[in-house]
């Protein structure tokens, strides 16, 4: 059964639950711990940790009343890039320096970078957004993995890395602006503890992108394509940083729409990773702003 963080429709206040969801009974149960607690366990003791909470517990909640959140709470988000072919293909389209894509999709050292601390991650049906300086834009559905503050897998969820094309191709020094701005991670339905899938190796990965009702680009491509192995890329993560509450790292997009392509203001972007379930995400467009002085 998979974890979530919600928030009960009724409540008065914002707060949020980490809860367990019974999928069967359309129950979600309620836990003590939030996630950053569990994941400063080692997996044995969050089990037992999970188990106890769950036979603890006096309530529930009906699916219907709760509004899903991101399953993240005081995580950062990282996200590995170039790591199947259609990336690398893709940028090489899109830069004036394509070379260094080429180079390193066969390097040993992998690209990772910073995507999101957790406030600024989106959960399902809520809003991704594009940027107002941006011409060209993509979702990136990733397996999102979640890793314990020892370094081991602590469970899966969906992961939409949405990027600007146009900055990112004008120069990779605008790498970070092209991946880093308000909304620009989308994060869930749920999280599924590493015994619910069974080989995050072979997961099918489907993209549909919707336009007034109608799919305007759909694609579908595995984790088995994936240039990496998820081991190699979390060693890479913690070579050289400690993450005491656990971090999320994304790990690639295999599915790029073709160059014309590029997102609107109310398209609707469904990735289905099977075996996790389906992250679903309506698309706005950030305002100008100028920093207030
Ligand atoms: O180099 C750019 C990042 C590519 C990326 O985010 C991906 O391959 O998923
Ligand atoms: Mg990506």
């Amino acid at each position: 059964m998979p974890l979530c963080y919600y928030q009960p429709r009724e409540a008065a206040h914002a707060y949020q639950v980490l809860g367990w969801i019974d999928i069967e009974n359309d129950q979600i149960i309620p836990l003590d711990s939030s996630l950053a607690d569990l994941l400063e366990m080692r997996s044995q003791q969050r089990i037992e940790q999970i188990n106890d909470e769950v036979a603890a517990s006096s309530t529930t909640v009906p699916v219907r009343d709760a509004h899903l959140l991101p399953p993240v709470d005081e995580q950062e988000v990282w996200a590995a890039g170039v790591t199947y072919e259609r990336s690398r293909d893709a940028r090489m389209e899109e830069s004036r320096t394509d070379d260094i894509y080429d180079r390193v999709y066969d390097a040993v050292r992998p690209e990772v970078f910073f995507k999101a601390p957790a406030y600024r991650c989106v959960g399902p049906w809520d809003q991704v957004a594009i940027r107002h300086d941006s011409d060209w834009n993509v979702p990136e559905p990733e397996l999102a993995v979640i890793i314990d503050g020892h370094g081991e897998v602590a469970g899966y969820t969906i992961g939409n890395d949405v990027s600007s094309r146009s900055i990112e191709g004008e120069n990779p020094l605008y790498l970070p602006q092209a991946k880093i701005y308000t909304a620009s991670c989308a994060l869930g339905p749920w999280l599924m503890l590493p015994h619910e899938l069974a080989d995050p190796s072979n997961v099918a990965i489907r993209m549909n992108i919707e336009r007034g009702g109608e799919v305007v680009w759909s694609g579908e491509t595995s984790t088995s394509r994936m240039h990496r192995s998820v081991a190699d890329l979390v060693d890479c993560l913690f070579a050289a940083l400690e993450f005491p509450v656990g971090v999320v790292l994304l790990t690639g997009t295999g599915l790029v729409p073709p160059a014309e392509f590029t997102l609107q203001p109310h398209d609707v972007v469904q990735i289905e990773l099977e075996g996790i379930g389906t992250l679903t995400n309506h698309v706005r467009q950030l305002p100008k702003r100028t920093a207030a002085r």
